[in-house]
């Protein structure tokens, strides 16, 4: 034991997918047994996580009966009872069954659609019934390789429609969720329509229910798309959309590879947990810290153990590295705001007397321009702290 071990008030989280994936991948099938949900959570639970999230068919077959249905959730609540876990997300399997091979809710089929928003309706009630306060989307198969089947702007609008749909429906319900949007750039379709969390963010501004419905950024798919992961999440922060995170690891150009968080490129998660954590000032995520990645396929259950201890001990470690180096007196010198009293009232709001005040400044950018930033102390002092050569 010692202070990065979880606890439950550290609020991880893990999908039932992620611990419970067997290790199939496109060349091989599984290298474990399948893991039952209620073992699940008491293995998690025994790790220190504090919540565990699902599909609807993670837990209750797709074809299960009524009656079936009813006992696993039974048993399931029991577990999460008694192991005292909670059950943060809950989200649909809209991509495995082959009904959906062109998509869900933007297939042309008018009839995918409608049992997209069947399944949809129901798995929300189950996510409910389990106490999820928010439900994720990510539209795996909503994409194309043959891309004259559809005008990307149809598939646009239907998702658009089925959203209206489903919040309205939420609502109507009264179950108090907030819908969270994942964007993947492609795999499994050769283009996913909403490829970054940037496109997400803009379309959920034409959302009749736009207040509801937030984003679930994941650092594989930010990084597949070669993008910063940390100004994703910024830009979601800023704009109070970031309702869930997936955090995991990834290199750059490759398939998904949902590796153990932190465990590529740590300086991109450090910039992450940094912001996240707020050590460098502004607001504080304070929503689920939710892990959607899996172990290596080299690995028994117990390297899955490992592998779900080493997602949250590496949070907990950049956290504290993160608090260090903003405390760093070098640190802030550095990064200190520079303030100018006389010149920043003339920078925001425009009228015509201060931009005529402006126009006439001489700037001197020649001056300005030859002035050095001390990045390169700055960003090895960043190296430093991670590697833990400077701070406690
Ligand atoms: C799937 C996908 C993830 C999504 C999950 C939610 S399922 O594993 O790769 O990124 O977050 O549907
Ligand atoms: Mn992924
Ligand atoms: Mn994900």
């Amino acid at each position: 034991m010692d202070r990065y071990d979880p606890t439950r008030k550290d609020r991880f989280s893990f999908g039932l997918w992620t611990v419970g994936n067997p290790g199939r991948d496109p060349f091989g099938g599984p290298v474990r047994d399948t893991l039952a949900p209620t073992y699940i959570v008491k293995k998690l639970s025994e790790c220190g996580a504090w919540g565990v999230n699902l599909h609807d068919n993670d837990l209750v077959p797709f074809d299960a009966t009524a009656k079936q249905r009813d006992k696993l959730v039974r048993e399931f609540k029991k577990a999460l009872a008694d192991h005292g876990m909670v059950v943060p997300m809950a989200t649909t399997n809209l991509f495995s069954h082959p009904v959906f091979k062109d998509g869900a809710f933007s297939a042309n089929d008018p009839k995918v659609r409608a049992f997209a928003l069947q399944k949809s309706m129901a798995a929300i009630d189950l996510g409910a019934e389990l106490g999820a306060k928010t439900y994720v989307f990510w539209g795996g198969r909503e994409g194309s390789e043959a891309d004259a089947c559809r005008d990307p702007r149809a598939a646009i609008a239907r998702t658009r429609d089925a959203l209206d749909y489903l919040c309205a429906y939420a609502e109507d319900q009264g179950y108090g969720m907030r819908f969270a949007l994942e964007a993947k750039p492609n795999e499994p379709r050769g283009d996913i329509y909403f490829p970054t969390t940037g496109h997400m963010l803009h379309f959920i501004s034409t959302l009749q229910h736009e207040y509801m419905v937030g984003v679930n950024p994941e650092v594989a798919h930010e990084t597949m798309a070669g993008l910063s992961m940390t100004h994703s999440v910024a830009q979601a922060m800023e704009a109070g959309k970031l309702f869930h995170i997936d955090l995991n690891g990834q290199k750059i150009g490759r398939y998904d590879q949902d590796l153990r968080f932190g465990s590529e490129d740590t300086k991109q998660a450090f910039l992450l947990v940094r912001l996240l954590e707020g050590t460098a000032g502004g607001q504080k995520y304070t929503g689920p810290l939710h892990f959607d990645a899996h172990a290596y396929r080299t690995e028994d259950e117990a390297g899955v153990w490992e592998f779900a201890k080493g997602c949250m001990r590496t949070y907990k470690i950049l956290a504290a590295r993160a608090a260090s180096f903003d405390a760093d007196p070098a640190v802030r010198a550095l990064i200190a705001e520079q303030r100018d009293a006389k010149l920043e009232p003339l920078l925001a709001g425009y009228d015509r007397k201060k931009s005529a005040a402006l126009r006439k400044l001489d700037l001197q950018p020649d001056r300005i321009a030859a002035r050095g930033l001390g990045y390169e102390r700055l960003d090895q002092l960043l190296i430093e702290h991670l590697l833990g050569v400077h701070g406690g």
